[in-house]
């Protein structure tokens, strides 16, 4: 005979397992990531191995300047569960609380981290608790050689700085075209630099120094873009550009790659270029974490960092990687810089801060427009 708490007990019993299963569910993430990173700076097969290892599907958006990515992740609720901010406005975020710390117990891969590079992020992000490097590089002058030689009578200056910033080249260059990257923390970082003044100061006066010398090349811009320049120089409508170190290269090699018979370069300025490292972080309200974590230890395993170099032009941070590195890119040296160029770039702007922004803002505005 059935005791007449036998029907209770059953009922109980389901009500348990059916919480227990809710839980479970609730803590598996939906199989989906929504990462948010610049433009050219992923490898063709990276999300589709990545998909393929762990069934879970990539949706993958693009922007092109710290600024437009800060302005989401301060507005919050991006969607995004991996951003990538370059260091220095990475420590903003971290500082306004914006980025998860990392669960390292999920990423054995960091082990293959260079930990110099580990080392010069600590420095942004103290015991490196929030961010891992995705790549790095520098902010530099390329040309279009066989162009900018003819226009300027076939020798080039001693520092390629001058070619942007001095009217007696930038002028002779304008007919061929010449594009600046199209934000402040670049622009001005870059004119400071080359002034001889820390690429990132409170000094008013060195904003109106550098504002007065950045008038008097404004007439010779042709373009302000921090993407479409790459295939601006690789088909031959920009002949000069204030861009990234890899960025040029992939002008480079599209142009091999199109056989548009342009001759791209980058050059490494006598004075140094400025180095920057950007950076994988999750914000604060993403809704895939888990899966983001899992992403971060995708990209730290050796061959998915070297395909990121070999496609990209810019250095990766996996000390592992080097043997799958391909001998044109491992020698190329404005990817991975020898180490007397690479003592001379400016270091990361790392005192970023709403007061120097704001300094910024100001000063690249009224540069671009001529108010
Ligand atoms: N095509 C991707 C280029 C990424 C450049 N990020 C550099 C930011 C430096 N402040």
């Amino acid at each position: 005979m059935k005791s007449p708490f036998h029907h209770l007990l059953v009922l109980a019993s389901a009500v348990a397992l059916l919480a227990g299963a809710g839980g479970a569910r609730a803590q598996e993430e939906e199989k989906v990531l929504n990462i948010y990173n610049w433009s050219d700076y992923i490898a063709d097969d990276t999300i589709a191995n990545f998909e393929k290892e762990t069934g879970i599907k990539v949706r993958y958006d693009n922007f092109d300047s710290n600024e437009i990515l800060h302005a989401k992740l301060v507005a919050g609720k991006t969607g995004y569960d991996i951003v990538v901010p370059s260091s220095n406005w990475a420590r903003m975020q971290i500082q306004g609380d914006l980025l998860m710390k990392l669960d390292k117990s999920k990423l054995p891969n960091l082990k293959n981290v260079d930990p110099a590079i580990a080392a010069q992020l600590a420095k942004i992000d103290p015991g490196n608790e929030h961010v891992v490097d995705w790549l790095w590089g520098f902010t530099t002058v390329g040309i279009n050689v066989d162009k900018v030689k003819a226009a300027l009578g076939g020798t080039l200056p001693d520092n390629a700085w001058d070619l942007v910033f001095k009217p007696e080249y930038i002028s002779k260059l304008k007919s061929c075209g010449v594009s600046f990257l199209d934000s402040g923390d670049e622009v001005v970082p870059a004119m400071l630099h080359y002034m001889g003044k820390p690429r990132v100061t409170t000094n008013a006066a060195d904003y109106n120094q550098a504002l007065t010398a950045l008038k008097a090349v404004r007439p010779y811009v042709t373009l302000f873009s921090s993407s479409g320049y790459i295939n601006d120089m690789a088909n031959g409508s920009v002949c000069l550009a204030l861009g990234w170190s890899g960025d040029i290269n992939i002008a480079r090699q599209r142009a091999i790659e199109n056989k548009t018979g342009q001759n791209i370069q980058a050059l490494i300025p006598k004075t140094g270029g400025l180095l920057f490292f950007d950076v994988m972080g999750i914000p604060k309200d993403a809704p895939h974490p888990q899966n983001a974590l899992k992403w971060i230890n995708y990209i730290l395993d050796p061959k998915v960092d070297a395909g990121l170099t070999n496609k990209v032009f810019y250095a990766n941070p996996n000390k592992e990687s080097k043997p799958f590195i391909k001998p044109e890119v491992a020698n190329n040296p404005t990817v991975f810089l020898p180490a007397d160029e690479l003592a001379k770039m400016a270091g990361t702007a790392d005192a970023l801060n709403n007061e120097i922004r704001r300094l910024q803002n100001r000063t690249y505005t009224s540069f671009k427009t001529g108010l």
